[in-house]
């Protein structure tokens, strides 16, 4: 785990750097995709119980655009380079973790789960584990020491694991990897075990790509999945990579294709999610993109076992694709200028449709944000258990009817009141707003269950009963 001083610090800094990138969200964030009264992505995502997320380009996170968008737009992050076994582990035994570090603290800052990718892949290894000759046992030590050393640090922190990418040939064989070769494939049930043994609360996936339908990979990483579940391996999630071209996409089919993996028991997860044109992007493109990417999510959204859609990146100008796929590329959300395409339209679209709802005017009396109209499916109470002149202590409960996953409370507090420290969830502030978020280890509720956390005000005291939503919709009082 990481160093609980250095936790408890970023806990103490948390509440004043997420207000800070809250306020310049508003500065900057939707001023740069002019969208000001709509509600982001997270918004309409969260009450459809899914995550949306993106890979984070770790050296873009100075950006203040890059920043705002990935802290405002997701609730989920993955990083694209920067937990790869190269990046954590470049000399044997020697690890960097500044670039995971930087992803997970940015993810706190603002109430995000993170996607861990990823531990054991055949490419962007180290060179010394790349062309190093190792006995099979001493492989087998060097792979499951890397699988407990990073989930081990990231405890409690990331709350998904990739822990094999990528094992397959088109084909359905097994790709014959460093780990393959001389292992067999056991080194699959050994990473999965490694991992659960680091940390049992983390939900551990195999990803790969080109398995979106069904066909003969996906038929390969389907009998491998039956067979770990059979031997009583660990893995709870398949992740599909969804690199897709435009005009190319069947919804029916990857819908299909995910609930035959979701009917083994398992969790599924649009992972890597990106769709590429032949360059230039013209109009009647970017438009089939979009009924693209609303088929992918359509797809998703379809099947109860999925969590969540990442998006490969946010903004064609970072994509990988134009350095792999020559005169391809505008496969992301978001323009080179970080203007939103019809794609990111069509995503806000598909999570309205399955019960996103639309946020709209939080002013407006009519809409379902506001407090004099409780959404009927949750209930709460706000106790102040303490109270002096320059602050009190709280006690919130919320009562949910629906089972939530992954839970998001918000509610205002007094002008000039302020947040000084909070227990069971992650707090966050933007002016009046509080968002608190589940810690790992209470965001699974069951319909008829509650949530409780606690937090200590100062610069003056909350009010009992304040209003609260849960995902965004109203809770009723007591
Ligand atoms: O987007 C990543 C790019 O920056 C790296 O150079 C590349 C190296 O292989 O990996 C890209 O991400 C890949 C992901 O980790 C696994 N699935 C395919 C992704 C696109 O290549």
């Amino acid at each position: 785990m990481r160093p609980h001083r250095e936790r408890t610090v970023r806990r103490l800094a948390r509440t004043l750097v997420a207000a800070s990138t809250a306020m310049a969200a508003v500065t900057f964030g939707f001023a740069a995709t002019a969208q000001a009264a709509d509600p982001s992505l997270r918004e309409v995502a969260d009450p459809t119980g899914r995550f949306i997320g993106t890979a984070v380009n770790d050296s873009l996170l100075n950006d203040s655009t890059y920043r705002n968008i990935a802290a405002t737009e997701f609730d989920s992050v993955t990083a694209e380079n920067a937990m790869k076994w190269e990046s954590v582990e470049p000399q044997r035994g020697q690890y960097d973790w500044a670039g995971g570090d930087r992803l997970v603290d940015f993810a706190q800052q603002n109430g995000q789960l993170v996607y861990g990718h990823t531990l054991v892949w055949h490419s962007q290894m180290p060179d010394w584990l790349e062309n190093g000759s190792f006995s099979d046992t001493e492989l087998r030590e060097i792979m499951t020491d890397h699988v407990t050393t990073q989930v081990g640090r990231y405890r409690g922190e990331v709350q998904r694991w990739d822990v094999v990418n990528e094992a397959f040939n088109e084909d359905g064989s097994f790709r014959q990897s460093k780990f393959y070769q001389q292992l067999g494939a056991s080194y699959i049930a050994d990473s999965f075990r490694a991992a659960r043994a680091a940390d049992p609360d983390a939900k551990l996936f195999i990803n790969d790509y080109n398995t979106e339908t069904q066909n003969a990979k996906s038929d390969g990483l389907y009998r491998l999945v039956q067979d770990l579940l059979a031997q009583g391996v660990p893995i709870d999630g398949v992740g599909f990579q969804n690199h897709l071209i435009v005009g190319n996409v069947n919804g029916s089919a990857i819908r299909q294709n995910l609930q035959r993996f979701a009917d083994l028991g398992l969790e599924v997860a649009v992972t890597e999610l990106d769709i590429r044109m032949r360059m230039p992007a013209d109009s009647s493109k970017l438009q089939q993109q979009a009924r693209d990417y609303r088929a992918v999510a359509d797809a998703c959204l379809a099947v109860d076992a999925c969590s969540g859609i990442t998006v490969w990146g946010i903004s064609d100008r970072d994509s990988w694709v134009p350095d792999v796929f020559e005169g391809e590329g505008a496969a992301c959300p978001w323009d080179d200028n970080y203007r939103p395409k019809p794609a990111y339209d069509a995503l806000r679209d598909a999570f309205v449709a399955a019960g996103g709802g639309d946020p709209g005017d939080p002013d407006d009396p009519d809409e379902p944000d506001d407090p004099d109209e409780p959404a009927g499916d949750c209930s709460a109470t706000f106790q102040i258990s303490n109270r002096w002149d320059a602050g009190s202590v709280v006690a919130v409960t919320v009562r949910t009817d629906r089972s939530v996953n992954d839970w998001r409370v918000e509610f205002d507090l007094p002008s000039g009141v302020t947040l000084a420290n909070g227990w069971n969830g992650r707090f966050s502030q933007s002016g009046t707003r509080v968002t608190v978020t589940n810690e790992s280890y209470n965001g699974t509720v069951p319909a008829g269950g509650t949530i409780s956390f606690g937090f200590q005000t100062g610069g003056g005291a909350a009010e009992e009963g304040t209003p609260v939503t849960l995902g965004g919709q109203n809770c009723a009082t007591g």
